[in-house]
């Protein structure tokens, strides 16, 4: 059996809605955040404490992207991975790893130094400036959108579309989703429809409700669901 662990609304968030996506058979463990200093028995299954952290048999995954891909293609064959023969193939994965290194890594700088360092730690202008780079880099998922695709690429929705609209969701939820542009913006609204996606957020609900944790409060008034 597959087994996710996962914190609300983390990277994690990624293999959650692919295996909601694939409609697999999964076990999923909703820790509190940040696991390594509130769970730090979790350490002992994952020395990093960072989520997710995927078993399946020997298997041991740590990267929310190659996770996702792993599904897809281990579990697969699923049209959520563009396979070597299609002519996508290279734009999926330079997607799939953007989506992480380049959409969300410069946002959790904006969390830590506004967030959640002790207020004497906070870097106000950190925080200012790699919000400014998240925006910058984000074009490159606006102009394409703009020939009116409704996914990514390979014509449909993949796994590329997981990673790159996790980097949406945590926009959204730290405030950055007033500068998206039109085309973003209708793309994240088309992500969010998806039965997939819902199902993965009941998922995620259920699990908290069930162990009684609650989403950190990120300091950001809801304009809209998550
Ligand atoms: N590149 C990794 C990053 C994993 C990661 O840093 N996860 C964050 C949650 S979004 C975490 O567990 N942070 C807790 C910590 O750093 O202690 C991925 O894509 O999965």
């Amino acid at each position: 059996m597959i087994h996710l662990y996962h914190c609300i609304n983390a990277r994690s968030f990624r293999p959650l809605w692919t295996l909601e996506e694939m409609q697999l058979p999964y076990e999923l463990t909703l820790l509190p955040f940040p696991p390594r200093a509130v769970a730090p028995e979790y350490k002992q299954l994952n020395p990093l404490g960072t989520v997710p952290l995927l078993l399946d048999g020997a298997t041991r995954m740590t990267e929310s992207a190659a996770i996702c891909h792993y599904l897809a293609t281990r579990h697969g064959p699923s049209p959520l991975a563009v396979g070597v023969d299609e002519a996508d193939y290279g734009a999926f994965l330079n997607w799939t790893h953007f989506g992480e290194a380049t959409l969300t890594f410069p946002q959790t700088l904006v969390l830590r130094y506004s967030r959640f360092e002790p207020r004497e730690r906070r870097q106000p202008q950190v925080a200012q400036d790699y919000a400014q780079w998240f925006l910058a880099r984000l074009r490159a998922v606006e102009a394409p959108l703009a020939d009116g695709r409704e996914f990514l690429c390979g014509q449909r929705f993949t796994i590329a579309d997981v990673s790159v609209g996790y980097a949406l969701l945590l926009a959204h939820s730290i405030g950055l989703d007033a500068d998206f542009g039109p085309h973003v913006a209708a793309y994240f609204e088309r992500l969010r429809a998806r039965e997939g996606y819902q199902r993965a957020r009941r998922a995620q609900d259920a699990a908290a409700r069930a162990a009684g944790i609650s989403a950190p409060d990120l300091g950001v008034p809801r304009r809209s669901r998550p």
